[in-house]
């Protein structure tokens, strides 16, 4: 027994490391560990040899264990040691100098436009980018055999199989979250929803994934002269001119009725663009009176309650408004790019202090 115990004991204290002390630990304590066989023969002793060995055995394995445990800790000790010595940062060293990010052209359009129309009386109104087909497409009077509403134009979401509900879509414009708002909120109303849309087609004027804000106005009586000087002093606004001048030409959406899409007086001179004169017009939005099926889709009266509707391009408008002369370079994150197009975090457009500058 003295034998052992000099034998382990030496040997544990000698240990490098955690796997050493665990193997030491099955030699000896282990289920057929030396120790442990020597207890087994505890049964074939007599009574008398049990009662004088069994104690002894039993103080070894505590010592052993206990041995174990101790220089456990000091291996525990001697790593964290070793690791406050190797691990170290030197705090008072200067930090990584400081990279300057931008606003994305498309961030600041968005704001510049929600600016502006709040100034006007126009709350911000937000919606999710997976909407099912009903807010979509039924609420906005577009009929089942649409042509939009084909695989070839819209993005649809897939149902667990066996799931025979009609599925949802990346929403295609807007406007559902403009049918939540009348929901919600009831007439009259005034809000905007600038965001996320999402349609199956790729070229150089189309991404998969662009922007839009869509507008509202509600009550008892606003008219086609009202949707007129919202937008015209929207564009006032946003081309930072004195005047435009708009022309409004006949078209059809199933939203609206009458539609009309607005195109805007501009010249381009050596591809410059100038808003406000010239002999040019550039489409730059669709609008109309909310057709009545779109008001009751959205729990509102249209015999009590009417009003306007209209749809921008954000993309489109920041291409035309900062000279961005390729879409699809929006959506590539070249830091480059970014850095050539995009604004000062801190330059936030207030019509008081200028939209841009
Ligand atoms: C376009 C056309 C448009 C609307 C969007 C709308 C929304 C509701 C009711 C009625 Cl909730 N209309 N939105 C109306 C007319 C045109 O967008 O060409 N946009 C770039």
């Amino acid at each position: 027994m003295d034998d052992l115990r000099g034998k382990y004991l030496a040997a544990i204290a000698d240990a490098a490391d955690e796997s050493a002390l665990e193997d030491l630990r099955l030699r000896a304590v282990g289920k057929k560990g030396e120790v442990s066989l020597k207890m087994r023969e505890l049964g074939k002793m007599t009574p008398e040899e049990r009662q004088q060995v069994g104690p002894k055995l039993n103080a070894l394995k505590d010592e052993i264990n206990s041995a174990l445990a101790a220089r456990k800790a000091v291996l525990a000790d001697a790593a964290l040691d070793e690791r406050l010595r190797t691990e170290w940062l030197d705090v008072t060293l200067p930090s990584r100098t400081r990279r300057q990010g931008s606003v994305h052209p498309v961030s600041q359009v968005t704001e510049e436009v929600t600016t502006i129309f709040a100034d006007m009386g126009f709350a911000v109104a937000e919606g999710p980018q997976v909407e099912s087909d009903w807010y979509n497409f039924d609420a906005l009077n577009i009929p089942a055999e649409h042509p939009t509403r084909t695989e070839m134009d819209t993005f649809y979401m897939a149902r667990a199989e066996g799931d025979d509900r009609p599925p949802h879509v990346l929403r295609t414009h807007t406007s559902p979250v403009q049918i939540r708002a009348m929901q919600a909120q009831g007439a009259p109303i005034r809000v905007i929803a600038p965001g996320r849309v999402y349609r199956a087609d790729y070229d150089q004027t189309h991404t998969p994934m662009f922007h839009q804000v869509e507008g509202l106005a509600l009550d008892r009586d606003i008219s086609m002269a009202n949707l007129k000087w919202c937008l015209e002093e929207f564009c006032r606004a946003f081309f930072e001119v004195d005047s435009v001048e708009l022309r409004f030409r006949a078209s059809h959406f199933p939203f609206t009725e009458p539609s009309a899409e607005v195109d805007l007086r501009c010249s381009w001179q050596g591809g410059q663009l100038k808003v406000g004169e010239g002999d040019d017009w550039m489409e730059i939005l669709g609008s109309g009176m909310v057709h009545p099926r779109v008001l009751r889709a959205g729990n509102i009266d249209p015999d009590e309650w009417q009003g306007f509707a209209f749809g921008i391009g954000i993309d489109r408008l920041a291409m035309l408004k900062y000279g961005i002369p390729d879409l699809r370079a929006f959506f590539d994150s070249d830091l480059r790019w970014l850095r050539h197009y995009g604004f000062a975090a801190l330059d936030v457009p207030t019509l008081a202090g200028g939209l841009s500058r």
